[in-house]
């Protein structure tokens, strides 16, 4: 199992100087620095180059995160803007393997927040979403990527993909499509697991060898540890399922910014949100999270 911790939890945008992260994180201790996708178009091929050889150099994987724009939905009722998608997405790959990155995880079979203002049609959209993760998964092989976590995430920001249950069925619906897309695995994460799962233990024991990445946070998305998560029974299914891949923390405490707005943080978690007290609590959540998760 390799830890690691999203870069957000130190920005206020969703881009950042991804080589301070990479140096920081590994001081910290940490194994994986997860990134955002968005900022990755805008690299020249030197800069994605030099960004994986600064990873490599600090012995820190990097893995990828995405919360897609709707021009970027691959289960789109518009097939211009599935096109589109599946463009972005395998220009993606292309970069991502520049930077040796191998999982990308998100709501990769929508877009993210999807817009409640139209009422959605879950089915419709589902057979959209198989069709398109199907063939995302198919290219995403050509690129080397390993793993295409399809994260569950509570109701308010998808309609897809809400629990553990629909994202094993999801999966098994765009491997019976494309057995190619072997790299579509479930992702689960706990802050949204804790809104809508009966069982966070079942949860995970239902996703089992699909489970393909796991974040972690508390119920507010303090780092794991200051809150009152089950983390007993988190490592306890873990272990059950042999968990063995990357366990990234997410966590957001800072109001401001689009990263305030985006993840609705309209009050500071912590009295103190300096740089110093930030990575403070980063490393004791490491310490805290290697021990509960090993
Ligand atoms: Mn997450």
């Amino acid at each position: 199992m390799q830890h690691g911790i999203y870069y957000a939890y130190w920005e206020h945008e969703w881009a950042g100087d991804y080589k301070h992260y990479i140096r920081k994180v590994s001081e910290l201790g940490f194994d994986i620095l997860e990134i955002a996708a968005g900022p990755l178009p805008e690299y020249s091929r030197t800069d994605l180059e030099e960004l994986g050889k600064c990873a490599a150099d600090a012995g820190v994987r990097l893995t990828v995160g995405y919360g897609p724009s709707p021009d970027h939905n691959v289960g789109s009722e518009d097939p211009a803007v599935r096109k589109n998608a599946l463009r972005f997405y395998e220009d993606l790959f292309e970069r991502m393997q520049l930077i040796n990155a191998t999982l990308i995880g998100g709501a990769l079979y929508s877009c993210w927040p999807i817009d409640y203002s139209v009422e959605p049609d879950k089915a419709r959209d589902w057979d959209n979403s198989v069709r398109g993760v199907a063939q995302l998964g198919k290219i995403a092989r050509q690129y080397g990527i390993e793993v295409l976590g399809m994260e569950c995430i509570n109701r308010f920001e998808n309609h897809l993909l809400n629990t553990a249950q629909e994202g094993v069925a999801f999966v098994k619906a765009v491997q019976q499509l494309e057995p190619e897309a072997s790299n579509v695995k479930v992702m689960l994460d706990t802050f949204h697991m804790n809104i809508e799962e009966e069982s966070i233990g079942s949860a995970i024991r239902a996703a089992g060898s699909l489970l393909g990445h796991f974040h972690t946070g508390e119920c507010n998305r303090m780092v794991p540890g200051q809150g009152h998560m089950p983390w007993r029974e988190i490592g306890d299914a873990l272990r059950d399922i042999q968990y063995n891949g990357a366990v990234v923390m997410e966590p957001f405490v800072m109001p401001g910014g689009q990263v305030g707005r985006d993840i609705r943080v309209w009050r500071k978690l912590r009295d103190d949100i300096s740089e110093e007290a930030l990575d403070q609590d980063a490393k004791a959540a490491l310490v805290f999270q290697r021990y509960m998760l090993r």
